[in-house]
């Protein structure tokens, strides 16, 4: 049976998805939709494709995928899976509604916390999945998209219902793909949290790339202290994570990506609005955390976060 599949949030990752189900996937395995706000960038899709650098390739390939400006055309989808930035996440489902039945999982594979919750404004908990993934990718050029790392993904109900996880495992399993489900999807979201919330605010104010943030001792310092207030927060939350491994983790992400610009530090030279809020705001909102409080206001006094 074809698993319809729409996509909401053309950016890299989406995109990334997109182009590894679509080249591995048959037809009559997956219907695969790019939804995107922008009218002309999916009609420029749709007539020309993507270009995409597999992980290893060292040509580009060229994939054809469907991209849409008009969700209220597609009919209603199996799964749709929610790459948008987390304070884009209740405009791209409120704009998705068309797309939803009442089989329909929604999947969130976005940064931060809060992305769940919004999903839930528009479609029942029973719906929702949530997930994280450390998979990478970046822009070359424009429409020009290179699979940077292999990392983990994974998934989990937000409420027990109708999310058919075993069935989206199974496809993306297909299409090579691996993912990994949790019982409490709550935990790798905090995982990756704890990462982003050391990493990507210090990038984006000192300017520096992830390496530093391992490598200079004031940075590592800071990100501890980032780091360990969510862990506090967290366990208030009745989340229990070690703070340490969480640390060793961080330190191994800012190695492995040692000359890349986190996405913040990214989104703030772009002068876009950044993910702060879902991030070292959400921790700050949840508890006593007073160096995310101040991290979360100065990305803010930066740009369009305000
Ligand atoms: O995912 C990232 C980002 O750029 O947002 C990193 C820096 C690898 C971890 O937060």
């Amino acid at each position: 049976m074809t698993m319809h599949i729409a996509i909401l949030g053309p950016g890299a990752l989406g995109c990334l998805f997109g182009c590894l189900l679509r080249t591995e996937l048959s037809a009559e395995q997956a219907r695969i939709v790019l939804v995107d706000h922008k009218r002309d960038r999916a009609s420029r899709r749709q007539q020309s494709g993507l270009s995409f650098v597999r992980r290893g390739a060292e040509k580009a390939q060229r994939v054809q995928i469907d991209c849409s400006a008009d969700p209220a055309g597609l009919g209603s989808m199996d799964l749709i899976l929610v790459c948008t930035k987390a304070h884009q996440t209740s405009a791209a489902m409120a704009q998705a509604l068309p797309l939803v039945g009442p089989k329909t999982s929604v999947w969130s594979l976005q940064n931060g916390l809060g992305n769940m919750e919004a999903l839930a404004r528009h479609v029942p908990a029973q719906q929702i999945l949530g997930g994280v993934t450390s998979q990478g990718a970046y822009w070359r050029k424009q429409d020009l998209l290179v699979h940077a790392g292999i990392g983990d993904t994974w998934l989990g109900v937000m409420e027990k219902g109708d999310q058919d996880a075993q069935a989206i495992m199974d496809l993306f399993n297909a299409a090579g793909v691996a993912l990994q489900h949790a019982d409490d999807i709550r935990l790798p979201i905090w995982k990756k949290l704890l990462i982003s919330a050391g990493i990507n605010p210090l990038t984006a104010l000192a300017r520096v790339t992830n390496g530093q943030v391992a490598e200079n001792p004031s940075l590592r310092r800071a990100a501890r202290l980032l780091l360990n207030e969510a862990v506090a927060v967290a366990a208030a939350q009745g989340i229990e994570l070690d703070a340490e491994q969480a640390f060793t983790s961080l330190l191994k992400v800012a190695k492995d990506t040692a000359d890349n610009r986190s996405s913040m530090r990214c989104d703030v030279e772009a002068g876009r609005k950044t993910e702060i809020d879902a991030i070292n705001g959400a921790v700050a909102s949840l508890g006593h955390a007073p160096a995310n409080a101040l991290v979360t206001e100065l990305i803010r006094s930066m740009g369009r976060d305000a």
